[in-house]
């Protein structure tokens, strides 16, 4: 399946909070959010696989693709259009097998030697963070700053996209870096107008991806 990085909702149902995560999925599509990914820390699996035939639902149609964060049997059981996972989850020869070839596996990397080992006949996509530090992910790696994005984005064999601690107001130095695009939680989750608040981002990204 072909996909999109330039704005990538990940979802957290605490932070979505008066929005539900179905609500502020089609509302940040309809702003122009081209990658969404179900990611929820505290859910149990049966949980998650609810939720997800209900995004799976309510995407329908939108050309937009499904990733599920860490969780394998979620993303079979849903049949999502991908796979995302970090260093310490699954490893990526297995993640691949059990998801077949026609679906995406997006890998977390954090620092140069991971993105060294990276088979890019695995993987489709990588995201690169934290940027800047966050509360969504408490406990996250160090911050790795623009210039640890621009290194890194330069190492990478595969699309990246940055994620941590993006807004706005970070498109045009993000963009310049060679990242396809930025993921987000807080810039959209729990945004008191999630539709806004996607087409102000996707709007920045796309004149910040046409101008590098
Ligand atoms: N991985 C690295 S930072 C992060 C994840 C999931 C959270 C990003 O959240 P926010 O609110 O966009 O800073
Ligand atoms: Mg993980």
């Amino acid at each position: 399946m072909t996909f999109d990085l330039s704005l990538y909702l990940v979802l957290d149902r605490d932070l979505c909070r008066d929005h539900s995560v179905i609500e502020t999925t089609v509302a940040a599509i309809r702003g122009g959010a081209t990658m969404v990914q179900l990611r929820d820390k505290n859910a149990h699996t049966d949980d998650m696989i609810k939720i997800g035939h209900a995004l799976m639902a309510a995407m329908a149609g939108s050309n937009v693709p499904l990733i599920v964060n860490d969780n394998i049997e979620v993303a079979l059981a849903i049949k999502a259009h991908g796979l995302h996972i970090g260093q310490d989850d699954m490893p990526v020869a297995r993640a691949r097998q059990q998801l077949g070839d026609d679906k995406i596996l997006g890998l977390s990397v954090e620092s140069e030697s991971a993105m060294q080992a990276v088979d890019p006949a695995l993987v489709d996509y990588i995201g690169i963070g934290p940027v800047f530090a966050t509360a969504t992910k408490p406990g996250h790696k160090p911050a790795i700053g623009l210039d640890g994005l621009k290194h890194l984005v330069g190492l990478s064999p595969l699309p990246a996209v940055a994620i941590g601690g993006l807004k706005t107001k970070h498109a045009n130095a993000v963009m310049a870096t060679g990242a396809q695009g930025m993921a987000v939680v807080s810039a959209i989750c729990g945004q008191p107008a999630p539709e806004t608040a996607s087409r102000t981002l996707a709007d920045a990204i796309l004149a910040a991806s046409s101008a590098s």
